[in-house]
């Protein structure tokens, strides 16, 4: 009897269930990295790629990956990044069925339901694209800016201020490199692990301005250990932010409802998706 001719391979849920535990492995194994974890710049570059959007053009996006290319890989938002894209080599290679742009949205999504967040619904469907699609820079934030720029910048991509209060409680996360960023340190006293810390540490501790030689960036008065950009400090001084600060503080399940929606809002921007259905993947530790 004659073999079936195979088909073209079209993965389904436990193909990508498989590549969300791969990349999980492979953040339990690599922990000799900042704070012990690739975690925090893995979602920063799942933002970074999906932050580029434009509502008006239809442009930039998580579709294409085309961080890979310069000049967009090389625009100083970016810088250090490459240590993100480096450490799912290893993954693509092991599932080279997976596009860049996919694989980059699902280790994001991954790397914050293994630090402990909220589960992030997810769909594959991006493809990669050609230098040609890279975006110009300064789409993505300016750290040193005010509300007004965070407003532009995040309204760009079709956000609303409470969605840019929840989004911004990723700087829970990870921490700022004096060689990527010019910035130095973490936000909170676990950086791998997702928490409403951010905004109980913005609002509830007392910052004063670094004196240091780099960027203008605020510290806390009490351990000087940890840090604030002058666009997080925004997201206490503007009244309308500070109220969605505020809810957040108070309340952790509220806080990550509403940053599992935007995230996921994030990271679907632009992509022409085929398909309704959203995943939820399982955590190494369900
Ligand atoms: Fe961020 N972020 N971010 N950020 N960010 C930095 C690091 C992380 C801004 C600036 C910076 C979001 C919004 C903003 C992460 C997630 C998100 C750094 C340090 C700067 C500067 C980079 C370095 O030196 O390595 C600004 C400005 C804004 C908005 O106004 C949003 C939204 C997200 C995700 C939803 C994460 C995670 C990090 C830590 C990365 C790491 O390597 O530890």
């Amino acid at each position: 009897q004659q073999a079936k001719p195979k088909g073209p391979f079209v993965p389904k849920f436990e193909d990508y269930q498989k590549v969300y535990d791969a990349v999980a492995k492979r953040l339990a194994d690599e922990d000799d990295y900042d704070d012990g974890s690739y975690g925090p710049v893995l979602v920063r570059l799942a933002w970074h790629a999906s932050g580029t959007y434009d509502a008006l053009t239809g442009t930039g996006g998580s579709n294409g990956a085309t961080m890979r290319f310069a000049p967009e890989g090389d625009h100083g938002a970016n810088a250090g990044l490459k240590a993100a894209r480096d450490f799912l080599e290893p993954v693509k290679e092991q599932f080279p069925w997976i596009t860049y742009s996919d694989l980059w949205i699902l280790s994001g999504v991954c790397a914050i339901q293994e630090m402990q967040g909220p589960k992030i619904p997810y769909r594959p469907g991006r493809t990669d694209r050609d230098v040609s699609f890279c975006t110009p820079d300064g789409r993505l934030p300016d750290a040193s800016k005010d509300r007004s720029h965070i407003r532009a910048i995040f309204g760009r991509m079709g956000f609303d201020d409470r969605e840019m209060v929840a989004l911004s409680g990723a700087h829970a996360l990870g921490r700022c490199h004096t060689d990527r960023s010019g910035y130095d340190g973490p936000w909170t006293f676990s950086p791998t692990t997702l928490t409403n810390d951010y905004f109980k540490l913005l609002l509830e501790e007392k910052w004063q301005w670094k004196k240091w030689n780099g960027p203008k960036q605020y510290e806390d008065v009490k351990t000087k250990s940890l840090m604030m950009l002058p666009t997080d400090m925004e997201i206490i001084k503007d009244k309308t932010f500070r109220k969605h600060a505020e809810r957040y503080a108070k309340d952790n399940e509220v806080f990550f409802r509403e940053f599992s929606d935007a995230v996921a809002k994030l990271f679907e921007l632009g992509v022409p998706f085929q398909t309704e259905e959203k995943w939820t993947f399982k955590s190494s530790f369900d």
